[in-house]
């Protein structure tokens, strides 16, 4: 039996920069924080903030009903853990380290086979966000014991989401979320590019672009409804359409000498369906073209 609730002692293992945030995050909501680093420098800070800096891992796992893990990469993580699993049985046990979605069924895995309660996480913000609920989001799946337990704990670091018992989920809609991220930051470099060819700075570009970018997710939930219903029918926007704005965008780049490398791809996918006979349709058709890359 271990506290939970409102002052729940917690454990942090990783002292990175997220691992620092998230420690000090426990500590202003008033948990009693034990910390553990391999390098312990890095719990300076937060051991005059009230943290306890623990020997070991195996004391520093000890010390709390929750411990949170927030080490670089599985490895580091297994490395960690492996040694302390007769420390570990009967507790409850978070990872925020980026996994992939096998690594973290594995690791859910691993530690069921150890009577572990086990939650895996992923950090949907920068370590600056962290204790925002506004800005930060952590998705969690796995144990919903331990999110039900420690929710008061958890929600301290950003908005929290449960996507069910599969521990894998939150890993993958965490890689889903990045490749949005990554796509939407390519476009908006290219754009910036293409109009600093006459002198526009990016500061510029970037007041446009805000509201512009923010006034196009509110197209998302209807093309995720053509998507989820897979019929692509429309009277709007079709694939021809956008092949249309797609060359012209990649003439008029050529012609100013900048890289075409990011639209190119976007292109090639617009053309792939237009060939297949496909042009009258949503441009959310291009989700089967991800999907199904030879068909
Ligand atoms: N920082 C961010 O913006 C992102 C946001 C999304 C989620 N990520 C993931 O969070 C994990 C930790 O990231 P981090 O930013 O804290 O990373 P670092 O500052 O580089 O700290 C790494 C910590 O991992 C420890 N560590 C590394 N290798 C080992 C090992 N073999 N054994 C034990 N510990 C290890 C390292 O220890 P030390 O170097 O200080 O001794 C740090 O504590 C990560 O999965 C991100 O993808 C953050």
């Amino acid at each position: 039996e271990h506290a939970s609730g409102p002052a729940a002692p917690v454990t942090v293992i990783g002292l990175g920069s997220m691992g620092q945030a998230v420690a000090a995050a426990f500590l202003k909501g008033g948990h009693p924080t034990t910390i553990w680093n391999r390098t312990a420098a890095k719990g300076r800070d937060l051991v005059a903030r009230g943290a306890v800096l623990a020997h070991s891992p195996a004391d520093a796992v000890r010390a709390g009903g929750l411990v949170v893990v927030c080490v670089l990469d599985r490895e580091a993580a297994q490395g960690i853990l492996g040694p302390v699993e007769a420390e570990l049985a009967g507790r409850s046990l978070t990872v925020l380290t980026s996994l992939s979605p096998e690594e973290a069924e594995e690791m859910a895995q691993w530690a069921a086979e150890r009577n572990i309660s086990f939650l895996g996480g992923a950090i949907m913000a920068t370590p600056d966000l962290i204790g925002d609920p506004e800005a930060a989001s952590i998705l969690y799946a796995g144990s919903h014991t331990v999110l039900r337990e420690y929710r008061p704990a958890l929600e301290l670091l950003g908005a929290t989401t449960y996507l069910g018992d599969s521990a894998a989920r939150a890993s993958l809609l965490e890689t889903g979320l990045l490749a949005s991220m990554y796509a939407m930051f390519a476009g908006f470099y290219h754009g910036t590019a293409l109009v600093g060819t006459d002198g526009v700075t990016a500061e510029e570009f970037t007041a446009l672009a805000v509201p512009w970018l923010k006034a196009m997710t509110t197209f998302l939930p209807g093309q995720a409804e053509i998507i989820d219903a897979g019929d692509y029918t429309t009277d709007q926007q079709s694939l021809e359409f956008n092949k249309g704005g797609l060359d012209h965008i990649i003439r008029i780049s050529e012609a100013r000498g900048i890289a075409t490398d990011v639209m190119r791809p976007m292109a090639a996918l617009v053309d792939r369906q237009v060939e297949r006979g496909h042009g009258a349709d949503s441009v959310a058709r291009l989700v089967e073209g991800i999907r199904y890359p030879e068909a």
